[in-house]
């Protein structure tokens, strides 16, 4: 084996040490300038009824600013769809990299007629530009003829002219307003561990893709398929004209440009272009806790059972690092989480209805006798140096090789481990897997720093202090009790770190201002070639995508047919076809607070990826009673409800504080009544693209007071969360648009005028929630303690009437966790001054004592009706004017019924 080869010590850190810069192959003619380069001519268009080709040749000298320009490029041009256009420039002799098929998939062309395209193209030969335009309105949308082309081997750019002040979004991640700076503003793509979030910064994933939203004259979004380092301006010209400009450090210009023309109608032609995000399983919309540093197995347990005891509902149980023998995946520490008492953890929490989700990072331990390393040194699956041996970093083990996962064994090999490890029989029987560290975090700074010199992160001492564990946890086995068989201590071995000196080894000459240094800083090697010959320089972006998608796969082997739940911390355009996304490590302030509402409007509605939320009360540093409160009911209308905190942060459970109890119970309550609302929103985003969270402006497109709001969002499309988010304030001022709403809390109506609204004295325990007039919503008639009790009980449908005495919702119910499912309901529910009526498809006919069973209907807004006019079931609540109409109806066919 090659690792006898690659032993610890001087000899190997020798032949590391001497590596020097790669030479990058530059010609660069001296003095050249961007302003110097002559841009490309068309020549050969040829054209059909859908679609255009034509060559483009470098029309003067090469300017070769940063390295050569290539000399021969095509153009393609594709009506793909009524609403698609595609437009893709690449290299004649096709040797640039482009994004594999197998990581992006790429959507279907059906050759529409031109004649019968939303967008139109025009070409302009010399100098080679073009235009997309919106022909209902001949408004432009994109326009490149401001700047010359340029295509060098690593440098690619591309600017278009934008509308004055422009509303675009999206382009995550990233921490900034969800409507974008338009002037000296830019956002890299260079996927990063990003500690604390900074804003103006690239983060942990890369979505090339913006939304343009013009009002009245409609909505469009450009998708730019290329995974290589970026560097995207927004920026007036000396002239003060808007562009936007693309700079690449290599890759094709592949884009997309979808017509809309409503803003929800271009997430969906996102959807179609990247994938639909996958469906998630009914239970992970449940209340999920985790922090970093539970001591041992009792400590987990201990939490799971004071949640409990206070009477707040938990679903799903999370470890982090802490579980891991020395950090190691695929192991359990053998003192403090032994594998047959975490076993039993498991038990019991699935005897109780939870759930249980465990970490995995991307890093290898590289140590004799680890067989996960052994297996898979063995089965080629890690990156190599040029001399055949494993590459590697560091990461919380210490020295890691990296998984290559394009690698032909590498997803069996990843596959195996999980199914062992994690093994219903014999392993952990957990419900999902989380992938952390994978944009692939290194902790060696560059190659100056010696990564098999690095003994890793061991956890604690076993003589550090550690929680008494002699107390009872209810609701646990004998062995969790005081009486049970005792943990020992951790019997640590020697740790020590080595100290990071800086040494840049690959630069590129454009510098797309990574915030964490040079490209290959903090990070898994540029210069590493993936098994398919393609260079992690180009596929950098890609990795933590391609790492959550063979866990998924893994996951479905693993358990087949049933919908696996994994969250990712590194993501890629389309990932959500497979994975769910947390905001990273963020800190316990008011400020990011703020900051998950406008993340999770771009991720949802425009990245396609609904099942993500923020760590709620925050991750690094203190989280204290008042804010952890108000958090916990923001985090309750954000599609993924994690409450999680770092090993050095105090212990920010719900059950903590007083307040943060009464509010926990209170917003896990409301959550989960209106958990089935929630869920049929994911299901049409997951088969119809449209967003289970609404920006304001996409619900009131007209509206410009809607445009910049980053503080509010419609959960679903029916209820409007106004929270408070000012620090330590008890006092809200917002935006109501000019419609009428109810209060959700109180049913009454509240019509909005298109201005701002202020709210004083909203208590700790409250969030301002409004239902939109004209929706109906679906809800169960109880809370409970975990979701599979949730669905033993009986729906209830408010119905929130618009100005026209309307209303329509929709619901749709299924077994819940399976991929393939046969037998579902799907409801069309309407309302129309009086009458209600029930239709749609009824396949899901209630396992296991699980309710079918409609109990009321609630009609808001009726105040001042006859009591005359009433039917013997309705009652009139004259305080909120809500009427309810009580009965029994089953869930199995088509009925109507009235007040
Ligand atoms: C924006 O334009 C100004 C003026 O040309 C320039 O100084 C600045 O560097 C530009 N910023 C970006 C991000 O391109
Ligand atoms: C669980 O509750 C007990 C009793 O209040 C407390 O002493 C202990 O610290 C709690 N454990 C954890 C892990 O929060
Ligand atoms: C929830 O309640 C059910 C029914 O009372 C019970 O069987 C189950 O153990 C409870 N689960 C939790 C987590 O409290
Ligand atoms: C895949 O693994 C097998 C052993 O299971 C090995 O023989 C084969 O060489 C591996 N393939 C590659 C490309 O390394
Ligand atoms: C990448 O660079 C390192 C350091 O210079 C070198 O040791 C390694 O062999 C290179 N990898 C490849 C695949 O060339
Ligand atoms: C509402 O208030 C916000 C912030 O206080 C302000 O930026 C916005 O312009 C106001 N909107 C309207 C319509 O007055
Ligand atoms: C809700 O719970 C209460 C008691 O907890 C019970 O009496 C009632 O029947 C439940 N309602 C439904 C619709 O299940
Ligand atoms: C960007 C930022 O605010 N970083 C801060 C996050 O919180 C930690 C402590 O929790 C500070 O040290 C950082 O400065």
């Amino acid at each position: 084996m090659r690792i006898q080869q690659l032993v610890l010590g001087p000899v190997a850190f020798a032949s590391l040490a001497i590596a020097a810069p790669a030479p990058l192959g530059l010609v660069v003619r001296d003095g050249a300038t961007v302003d110097d380069c002559p841009g490309y001519e068309a020549s050969n268009v040829k054209k059909t009824d859908s679609s255009l080709t034509a060559d483009l040749t470098l029309a003067g000298d090469a300017c070769n600013v940063y390295t050569d320009d290539v000399k021969d490029l095509k153009l393609l041009v594709e009506f793909q769809s009524k609403h698609r256009l595609h437009v893709k420039i690449f290299d004649a002799d096709e040797q640039v990299y482009q994004v594999q098929e197998e990581l992006v998939p790429r959507p279907e062309n059906g050759e529409t007629p031109s004649g019968d395209a939303d967008l139109a193209f025009d070409l302009v030969e010399k100098p080679f530009s073009f235009k997309v335009t919106r022909k209902e309105n001949d408004e432009v949308l994109f326009d490149t003829s401001g700047a010359q082309l340029i295509f060098e081997a690593q440098y690619v750019r591309l600017r278009t002219s934008l509308p004055k002040d422009p509303n675009i979004y999206g382009l995550g991640e990233h921490s900034d307003p969800f409507r974008l700076p338009n002037v000296n503003y830019h956002r890299t793509m260079w996927n990063s561990e990003s500690p604390f979030l900074p804003t103006n910064a690239n983060l942990y994933g890369s979505h090339p893709v913006y939304f343009d939203h013009r009002g009245d004259k409609g909505t469009h979004g450009v998708f730019l398929l290329n995974a290589n380092g970026m560097k995207i301006d927004l920026n007036l010209t000396d002239s003060g004209d808007q562009y936007l400009q693309y700079n690449t450090i290599g890759g094709v210009l592949d884009f997309y440009f979808l017509a809309g023309k409503q803003p929800a109608e271009v997430s969906k032609q996102y959807a179609d272009t990247v994938g639909y995000s996958a469906m998630f399983p009914y239970w992970t919309f449940g209340f999920h806790q985790c922090k970093y540093g539970y001591w041992d197995v009792n400590m987990v347990a201990e939490v799971v059972g004071n949640y409990s005891t206070a009477g707040i509902p938990l679903e799903v149980m999370w470890t982090d690092i802490d579980y891991m023998d020395l950090r190691q995946d695929f192991t359990t520490d053998p003192e403090r989480f032994p594998l047959g008492k975490m076993r039993e953890l498991v038990s019991t929490l699935h005897s109780r209805g939870q759930r249980y989700v465990l970490i995995l990072d991307p890093g290898v331990h590289f140590k004799e006798g680890y067989a996960p390393y052994e297996k898979g040194h063995e089965m080629g699956v890690f990156y190599k140096d040029a001399d055949g041996s494993d590459n590697f970093g560091v990461q919380w083990p210490g020295t890691v090789a990296w998984p290559d996962w394009l690698a032909p064994n590498t997803s069996e090999w990843w596959a195996d481990q999980i199914a062992t490890t994690f093994s219903a029989d014999e392993g952990i029987d957990l419900d999902g897997i989380w992938v952390d560290m994978n944009e692939a975090s290194n902790f060696c700074q560059n190659q100056a720093c010696n990564p098999l010199d690095d003994q890793g992160n061991p956890p604690a001492p076993g003589n550090a202090p550690r929680p008494n564990t002699g107390r009872p946890i209810p609701g646990f086995p004998a062995d969790f009790q005081p009486s049970g068989s005792k943990l020992r201590a951790r019997q640590d071995s020697d740790g020590k770190h080595k100290g990071l000196p800086g040494r840049d080894l690959f630069v590129s000459k454009y510098d797309p201002v990574n915030h964490r240094g040079g490209l290959p800083d903090y990070t898994l090697w540029t210069n590493n070639t993936n098994a398919d010959g393609t260079k992690v320089y180009d596929t950098h972006n890609l990795y933590g995508h391609a790492m959550s998608h063979v866990t998924y796969d893994a996951m479905l082997a693993r358990r087949p047919g049933l919908r696996p739940m994994v969250l990712t911390r590194s993501t890629f355009a389309g990932n959500g076809r497979k994975s769910t996304h947390w905001f990273g490590d963020n800190e316990s302030s008011w400020e990011h607070y703020r900051l998950s509402i406008r993340q999770m409007l771009a991720w949802v509605s425009m990245h396609q990826m609904p099942m993500v939320g923020s760590d709620v009360c925050g991750f690094n540093g203190n989280a204290d009673e008042l804010m952890c409160a108000r958090w916990a009911l923001l985090g309750a209308f954000q599609p993924f409800y994690r409450n999680h905190a770092e090993i050095s942060a105090i212990h920010q459970e719900f059950y903590q504080w007083p307040l943060t109890i009464e509010a926990g119970k209170k917003a896990i309550d409301t959550r989960y009544k209106l958990i089935d609302y929630a869920y049929t929103a994911l299901y049409y985003q997951t088969t119809e693209g449209t967003p289970m969270i609404n920006p304001l402006f996409f619900l009131y497109p007209e509206d410009e007071n809607t445009f910049g709001i980053q503080h509010q969002w419609f959960y679903g499309d029916a209820l409007l969360i106004s929270p408070v988010t000012t620090d330590y304030s008890d006092s809200v001022t917002f935006y109501l648009p000019e419609d009428i709403f109810y209060d959700y809390w109180t049913g009454e109506r509240e019509d909005g005028k298109g201005a701002n609204v202020t709210r004083n004295g909203v208590s700790w325990t409250d969030i301002p929630v409004h239902i939109r007039g004209g929706t109906i919503i679906p809800q169960r008639a109880n809370s409970t303690n975990t979701t599979a009790e949730l669905r033993k009980q009986d729906f209830v449908f408010l119905v929130a009437p618009d100005a026209d005495g309307k209303a329509k919702g929709r619901l749709y119910i299924d077994e819940g966790e399976m991929i393939e499912q046969t037998d579902v309901t799907e409801l069309d529910i309407t309302y129309d001054n009086g009458e209600i009526t029930v239709g749609g498809t009824w396949g899901y006919k209630g396992l296991k004592g699980e309710s079918i069973t409609l109990k009321s209907f609630k009609i808001l807004g009726q105040n001042g009706i006859a009591m005359g006019s009433l039917g013997e079931n309705s009652k009139l609540d004259e305080d909120s004017g809500a009427v309810t109409v009580e009965g029994t109806w089953s869930l199995d066919g088509d009925f109507s019924t009235h007040i």
